[in-house]
């Protein structure tokens, strides 16, 4: 046999020396974990995400979001509210975040971020999205839900994974996400009558308690939603959405990351966004032009990665 790195050890390695085993033991029991702060956010990244954020808004609406008081997010009614006129479940979205600001590509390539990713995805996982969401007092529950869509049955192992940077303490009072532990073993999505969470919706949906500067990573099959925040302020998280390269994504990042952000990072970054993959071409140059790009990357990914990752759709294996 030759002597090939087995990847699922090598995740595996990196999970202990990040001291994350019981992280994984949880998110594998539940389907969801909160890594605390001093683990998931070490240095100031938590105040440099949460600033870029505002930063962001500001520059997208004209206005700074007031995070003491959430008034200016108050019972917003914006895209996906549940009823005609209602207030959104989600707050304000920001979406397509990795290139406004350098600390977005820290969230992507912190360590911890990675290594939980990488268990359940493997070493060939991309970026689907980048997506902040900041709510102010609302009304409207978000219901249970998986954020795969795929058909049901699901396969047991994930898809898709989705890792949350809680920016803003998180507790039911101040609209947290909410789940029900064990679902990611359920393979299906909620019957319409199983989705509803608060007084009397499912009984098992729990909140997800988190401090600001946590990390809380679900299972891409976990049934999960939002409590409505009865509380004043804001609650800001930013949202990392990973996936098996195979899997559509939701941002298309193939020719979107300029070279100078490239050249910046590591073979893995650019793998993450994209550049490894070849489809989505519009013509037959294109499809050249994607292919070596590719096989460029995944070669230079390779050798970063010591041999581990696999993105050669011919020999992909579970954690390659
Ligand atoms: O607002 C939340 O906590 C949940 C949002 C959500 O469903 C997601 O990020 O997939
Ligand atoms: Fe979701």
């Amino acid at each position: 046999m030759p002597d090939t790195p087995d990847p699922l050890k090598a995740a595996w390695d990196e999970i202990r020396r990040l001291k994350l085993e019981k992280y994984v033991a949880e998110l594998d029991a539940n389907g969801l974990t909160v890594v605390p702060p001093e683990i998931a956010c070490p240095g100031d990244l938590k105040s440099r995400l949460l600033d870029a954020l505002l930063d962001v808004a500001e520059e997208e609406t004209g206005v700074r979001p007031d995070l003491e008081t959430g008034s200016t997010h108050s019972y917003l009614n914006n895209r996906y509210a549940v009823e005609e006129g209602g207030d959104s479940p989600f707050g304000a979205l920001l979406q397509c975040l990795l290139l406004k600001n350098r600390a977005f590509e820290e969230a992507l390539m912190n360590p911890v971020h990675l290594a939980m990713t990488t268990y359940l995805l493997g070493y060939s996982m991309i970026l689907s999205g980048m997506t902040a969401f900041m709510k102010g007092p609302n009304k409207s529950n978000l219901g249970l839900h998986s954020d795969i869509f795929l058909p049901d049955p699901y396969p047991p192992h994930a898809m898709l994974a989705a890792s949350t940077y809680v920016l803003t303490d998180f507790d039911s009072e101040n609209g947290s996400t909410a789940y029900l532990p064990g679902s990611h073993r359920l393979c299906r999505r909620p019957n319409p009558e199983e989705t509803a969470i608060g007084e009397g919706g499912n009984p098992g949906a729990i909140p997800v308690e988190a401090k600001a500067g946590s990390l809380v990573f679900w299972h891409g099959n976990t049934w999960h939603g939002a409590f409505h925040r009865k509380a004043v302020g804001l609650r800001v998280s930013l949202n990392l959405l990973m996936a098996r390269p195979y899997m559509r994504t939701e941002e298309d990042m193939a020719d979107r990351i300029p070279e100078e952000v490239l050249a910046r990072n590591s073979a893995r970054f650019a793998v993450l966004t994209h550049q490894g993959l070849f489809y989505g071409f519009t013509s037959s140059e294109d499809a050249s032009r994607r292919v070596a790009r590719s096989g460029k990357v995944t070669e230079a990914y390779h050798k970063e990665s010591g041999g581990v990752s696999c993105t050669n759709p011919f020999e992909m294996k579970m954690h390659s």
